[in-house]
């Protein structure tokens, strides 16, 4: 017997029909009690005359947005929600889902169990499972595809996608569209099926889906999965309903959901899921309360003075855009527009949307018309003495309250805080391009910047929709620099014996989306190239140098795609392994006396990986990072490393290197001694990284 006062379930009584209440923040997941008191509702009900229907919703934000997912990896404990779902579709009683807010992976099993569902007009459904590695576990590959045909489930179960009202309707998922009191008309439709047979989701016909089309489905599947197992899984388990009668179908798919519960991409997708929300609780920083903003001035309307602009326009804060000249400023609001232009002709907003944002957008000549802005944020050129200019004017111009932030990559923010003479007000913001779609945000902190500077910068990420990721100052950030020593691993592989092709197919295989080189001739060459010629003379000569190479096909203009050559040629935009450059690089081992041999794809991501590694172990040594899950977050959503590994630093704790990453201590010894090579990785840190080949 259940504690009603304690339960986060109630029930209502709306004459004859029994309104059962989840109420369990912040969203509602079904936790143990909730599946227990759901369950003893549906059965209350059964025996209860008065009780002729029964209605599921939630308080608060969101209808049950899945399972629990801090319940995940232990034990499970009765009941289990397949029971519930179970309980409620044979239910007598027309049961009947309120759908608000989101209504995900268990949550949507839920409404899929009941007989009818209504949707409030901005609400969403979908089956997210893949994203944590899973499939869903409680009926949802198996009911779907019966009520929305294989197609149409295949498409939502494997990707995972939430899907709007209106499609929902028109895929005959919702029943309708509430059109102003949800619980009301969901207790209209739950009377209007009293009496009538009901619709069980679980006895419809299997969907038709011939081998072909399975065939089919299943490729493009895997080829989006990249590696990673669930989507995969999901498909084929979905794909069962056309041929397994409800009872085997569920059976399979309670199987494949607990096998992959126990497996390492689950683990380190749920690692991936909470350490995306810890990223922006920042130890310190607890009681830091941030400024307040509305109006944010952005200087530089370059390329990345223009995506941040428009990320700003899209979060509905207010944005004035400055540059230096007439012409500058026109070709910034160009640039605006025609990235605009391109999201509606796309489909992704509407005119109207498109016309909103711009609307929110003023361009000026002059640092002046920042004088009221609440936040600046400065996106101009990478040089030190422009930027420090730059802060010494905002510094003077800016309101005393407004956070003053340097989207630099590379430079020193303290050395351009310095310059502003009010270093506390100021910040790194260090956005990726395109800065409105990538998700990370890293905020350098600097030596005197405030606590609620800091903290401002953590609330416009929030606003924004980004993974902050807070780091203190140093050359390339956590990001950039990361980055760097796995750009040096994949070009020693060239010169000692690689080709930028298998590099690139090997970094692939491993599930980055793009391989380092093809990467690099899509953002140019030349940039890279002028910071390596601004460090050139603080260059360790003791060090091997990774760039000779790319140094050589910059001299040769080839800055990648936008010259239509790099490391590879374009034709027509198609990428082509191009001779010049594999002779090149034979050129260049051999006038370094490197003897070239083969490189196995194993061995490139091994070495790669190993790089990443150390350079975070050292980031934490440095307390550059306060924690090995702010790494995880900047690969992951800054730089590509597949989701499904955890990350760099989670992917060496899972398979024991290096040893205690969290233990900062620890980390200084390893990196500063040399720790004994795992049977995995190796340490490229002590072995002046070298793919083994006769330097
Ligand atoms: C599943 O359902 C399996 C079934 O098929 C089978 C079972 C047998 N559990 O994201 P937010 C917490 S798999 C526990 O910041 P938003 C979250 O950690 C599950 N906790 O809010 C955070 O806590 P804190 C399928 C959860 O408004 C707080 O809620 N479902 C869960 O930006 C607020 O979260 C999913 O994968 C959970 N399921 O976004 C949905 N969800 O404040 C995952 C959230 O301590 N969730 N929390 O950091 C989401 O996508 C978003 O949270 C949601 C709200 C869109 C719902």
């Amino acid at each position: 017997m259940i504690d009603a006062s304690t339960s986060p379930v109630r029930i209502e009584f709306h004459d004859g029909v029994a309104l059962v209440l989840i109420d369990n923040p912040p969203v509602n997941a079904t936790s143990r009690a909730v599946r227990a008191g759901l369950l003893e509702a549906v059965h209350s009900a059964r025996t209860n005359v008065a009780v002729k229907a029964l209605v599921i919703a939630c308080e608060g934000r969101t209808f049950v947005a899945g399972g629990d997912i801090r319940e995940f990896g232990k034990p499970p404990l009765e009941p289990l929600l397949p029971d519930v779902c179970d309980a409620i579709e044979t239910s007598a009683k027309p049961v009947v889902a309120a759908l608000h807010g989101t209504a995900l992976g268990g949550g949507f099993e839920i409404a899929l169990a009941c007989h009818a569902r209504v949707m409030n007009n901005d609400a969403r459904i979908g089956l997210p499972e893949v994203k944590l590695g899973l499939i869903p576990g409680a009926g949802g590959t198996q009911r779907l595809p019966r009520l929305a045909g294989m197609r149409a489930a295949l498409d939502i179960i494997a990707s995972g996608r939430q899907v709007k009202a209106a499609e929902a309707v028109s895929l005959g998922i919702a029943d309708c569209v509430a059109e102003g009191d949800l619980r009301g008309e969901a207790i209209a439709v739950a009377r209007s099926l009293v009496g009538a047979p009901l619709r069980r989701i679980g006895e419809l016909a299997t969907p038709d889906f011939d081998a072909k089309a399975i065939e089919a489905a299943r490729g493009v599947i895997e080829k989006k999965a990249r590696g990673q197992i669930s989507p995969v899984k999901a498909g084929e388990i979905a794909m069962l309903a056309a041929t397994l009668p409800l009872r085997q179908g569920l059976a399979r798919e309670r199987a494949m959901f607990v096998e992959l519960m126990g497996g390492g991409q689950s683990r380190a997708l749920r690692h991936a899921f909470f350490a995306e929300r810890e990223a922006s609780r920042v130890p310190g920083l607890e009681n830091a309360a941030p400024r307040a903003f509305e109006s944010i001035g952005v200087v530089g309307a370059g390329t990345m003075g223009a995506g941040v602009a428009i990320a700003l326009a899209d979060a509905g804060l207010r944005v004035t855009v400055v540059e230096t000249g007439a012409a500058a400023l026109e070709a910034g609001r160009a640039r605006v527009r025609s990235a605009y232009e391109r999201q509606t002709k796309s489909g992704r907003i509407d005119e109207s949307q498109s016309a909103e944002r711009q609307a929110r957008m003023a361009f000026a000549e002059g640092l002046e018309a920042l004088s009221s802005c609440d936040l600046v944020i400065e996106a101009v050129f990478e040089d030190m003495a422009v930027k420090q200019a730059l802060f010494r004017r905002l510094g003077l111009i800016a309101k005393s309250s407004a956070v003053l932030a340097t989207n630099t990559s590379y430079l020193d923010v303290n050395a351009i805080a310095a310059a502003s003479g009010r270093a506390r007000d100021v910040i790194g913001l260090h956005f990726f391009a395109p800065a409105n779609i990538m998700r990370l945000l890293e905020i350098a902190r600097g030596a005197d910047s405030s606590a609620d500077a800091v903290a401002t910068g953590l609330a416009l990420a929030k606003r924004l929709g980004k993974i902050p990721v807070v780091c203190g100052v140093c050359d390339g950030f956590i990001g950039n620099r990361i980055l760097a020593a796995f750009r040096a691993q994949a070009e020693f592989a060239l010169e000692d014996g690689a080709l930028p092709h298998e590099v690139d197919a090997a970094m692939e295989a491993f599930g980055f989306p793009m391989g380092p080189f093809a990467v690099s001739d899509l953002s140019g060459l030349d940039i890279a190239w002028a910071r390596r010629k601004r460090l050139e003379p603080s260059r360790d000569p003791q060090t091997r140098y990774a760039s000779r190479v790319a140094d050589r096909l910059c001299a040769m203009g080839r800055l990648g795609q936008k010259t239509g050559a790099g490391w590879y040629r374009y034709e027509s935009g198609e990428r082509i392994v191009d001779p010049v450059v594999t002779k090149l690089i034979e050129d260049v081992s051999a006038e370094f006396a490197i003897k070239r041999a083969p490189i196995d794809a194993e061995t490139i991501q091994r070495n790669i990986r190993a790089a990443i590694v150390n350079e975070g172990a050292k980031i934490l040594a440095e307390r550059v990072a306060s924690r090995a899950l702010d790494i995880d977050m900047a690969m992951i959503h800054g730089f590509g490393y597949p989701p499904w590994r955890g990350g760099p630093m989670f992917e060496a704790d899972e398979i024991g290197l290096p040893l205690v990453l969290k233990d900062v201590e620890a980390v200084a010894l390893s990196c500063g001694r040399g720790w004994e090579p795992a049977p995995l990785l190796v340490d490229l840190a002590r072995s002046n990284q070298t793919f083994g080949a006769t330097v």
